[in-house]
């Protein structure tokens, strides 16, 4: 299992939480996500085997937020 915190700019409440947290649960290979609104990172826990962080940040892109490279 790996981890990764991505920075991510547009995410603003509790909605914003919601849906960052929904897009990635349902990505392939994501086991864990942590969402903190204050300091606009997402900590992701995933299978390196089943997915990598490009495709986690493609996630976020596609729920409508900003991942920082
Ligand atoms: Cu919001």
């Amino acid at each position: 299992m790996e981890n990764i915190v991505i920075n991510v700019r547009g995410m603003t409440c509790q909605h914003c939480k919601t849906a960052v947290e929904k897009a990635l649960m349902s990505t392939e290979g994501v086991d864990g996500v942590f969402v903190d609104i204050d300091e606009g990172t997402v900590s992701v826990e995933y299978d390196d085997s089943r997915t990598d962080p490009e495709k986690i940040r493609a996630s976020i892109t596609s729920a409508g937020y900003d991942p920082q490279p």
